[in-house]
Formats: C-alpha cells, structure tokens, sequence
C-alpha cells in the first residue's frame, strides 16, 4: 500500500520552539518509492503563549490545526492510502489519530511515549496541551476535540508502552488514566517482562474485538542518550536494540496498523542527525512493508 506523509510542522502544544522544523527535516532525508505524496500542514501564525498561568495555551490555534491533520488523514484513508503523521509536539496526533477513528471506526491505539498525556484541562500544571492528548482521544478534554462528531477511542483498547516520567504531577495523571481503564506498561514493565511479551500484549489489547489499531510513536520513549533531538528528555529510557524491536513487531503485524505517527522530533537538540536517523530507520521500516 502506498503512504501519504502529512507533515504536521506545528509545536505549539508546547512551550519549547523547534518541534515544528522536525517534519520538514525528516521528510527531506525519507526517500522512498512507497510514498504517493507529501502533504505539508503548518501551524497558524500567532504569538505563542508563554504566560505560566495559561493552562490553555494556544488553545484556538491548536483546534485550528487539529482539525487540517484530521481532514487530511481521513482524505487519505478515503483515498486508499495509509497515513503517516509526522510531528511536530504529540498534540498534532489530536488530528491524526481521530482522523483515522473517524473512517476505520472500530480501532485501538497503542501510545508508545515516554509520558502518558493523560492530564486533562483539571490536572495540567503547565497547560502545554501535548500532556492531553491521549487524554483528549478516549474523549475527556473535550476543548480540544470540538470538531470531531465520531465515537472517541474506548480505554479498554487503548495502551501505553514505556511510560517513565517523573513529572511532579504524575499522580493525577496516573490517576486519570487508571481510572479510565487504560492500560500501561511502564519501563519496569519492559525491563521485567521483555519488550517482546509487552508489545505482543499491547497487541492484543488494542486489537481485542477490533479492526486494527493506530500506532503514535513519541521518540522520547528512547533514551536521550541515543535519541537527543526531543523537546522533553526523560531519563532511563529504552536503547536502540528496544527501540527497533518494536518497529520489528509491528513490522510483524503491519496489516492491523491502520495509521501511524513519528512525532516530538526536536532538530534544535539533535547531536550528529543521532535521533534523525532513528526517525528515518522507524519510517522506512514501517513504510517498505505496508
Ligand atoms: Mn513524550
């Protein structure tokens, strides 16, 4: 199957500039005769707010945005061709990930992400919306999903693979998450039971009575070490070896993948085009075999 990539150059889901230049530099690097086209989406112009008592920053703009993401995947879809999203902050995946609910309606959604974006408008501490997005997909940050008429993600399909944050709200976001019945696999997790069993479980989960699944893929679940272009570092993340790995399994069941996102790809903070090539080596892999 041929992939539309929709360049989703927008970082204003949060208050560190520079995710918005990601797509436009992996998409330059990604060459593949398995791409249709390149669709280039960009944030609408306006003064970033970087007020600390904005818990609702940019909040218009983002709306604005999310929904061309979300128009764009669901032509693409209409179009037979699978979408992939390229980020841009994790908030561009509001667009992404409901476009693909809308047409395909009856998936699941693996999150596979450092962070769980699970605040919602009542727990955010910093009002950077790319700490709602899953959040606002199972349906309860309804602000920011206001154009969107479908059914939202059910929790009981949807799974979180590598969370590791040691933000200071953690506990509310771990409660909101826990309360909504979504699973998560930590980096214990990972350590404990092996990537293998986690992502075949993750699977399964998100598949279970489904037609498949979306798949957003945050690069910052990979250490900083090996992955330092992101906006938001988190220590102890996975390696490499990991890394791909789940790319290899998801290889393994390409035909449930039904949308897929790279996002939170900083260019600001890369050292050697490190995290670059890791981006370029997980899209590849996912587009040669669809
Ligand atoms: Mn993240």
């Amino acid at each position: 199957m041929k992939t539309n990539i929709i360049k989703a150059c927008s970082d204003l889901g949060v208050d560190i500039d520079g995710s918005d230049i990601g797509p436009m530099v992996i998409a330059e690097n990604l060459k593949s005769d398995k791409i249709n086209k390149t669709i280039t989406i960009n944030k609408p112009k306006c003064n970033k707010s970087n007020d600390k008592n904005d818990l609702k920053k940019n909040l218009k703009e983002v709306n604005i945005f999310s929904k061309e993401i979300y128009n764009s995947v669901i032509e693409t879809i209409n179009n037979n061709f699978f979408p992939i999203t390229i980020g841009g902050d994790h908030s561009v995946v509001i667009g992404s990930a409901l476009g693909s609910k809308k047409i395909n309606k009856n998936i699941g959604i693996i999150w596979i992400d450092a962070h769980l974006d699970y605040n919602t408008f009542e727990t955010t501490i910093t009002g950077n919306l790319h700490g709602l997005p899953l959040a606002s997909l199972n349906g309860i940050c309804e602000d920011l999903t206001n154009f969107f008429d479908g059914e939202y993600y059910n929790p009981k399909n949807t799974v979180v693979v590598g969370y590791r944050s040691k933000e200071s709200n953690k506990e509310q976001e771990l409660n909101n998450i826990k309360e909504m019945g979504v699973t998560v696999f930590d980096n214990e997790d990972i350590k404990k039971l092996g990537i293998e069993y986690v992502m075949n479980k993750a699977i399964d989960i998100a598949c279970n009575n489904t037609d498949g699944m979306h798949i957003s893929y945050d690069l910052d679940v990979i250490d900083a070490s090996f992955a330092p272009g992101v906006s938001v570092k988190e220590e102890d993340g996975i390696n490499l070896k990991t890394a791909y790995k789940i790319v290899d399994i998801l290889k393994e069941n390409i035909s449930s993948i039904k949308s897929f996102d790279l996002v939170e790809y900083n260019p600001k903070y890369d050292i050697n085009n490190k995290t670059l090539n890791i981006a370029l080596t997980v899209l590849n892999r996912i587009l040669e075999n669809k």
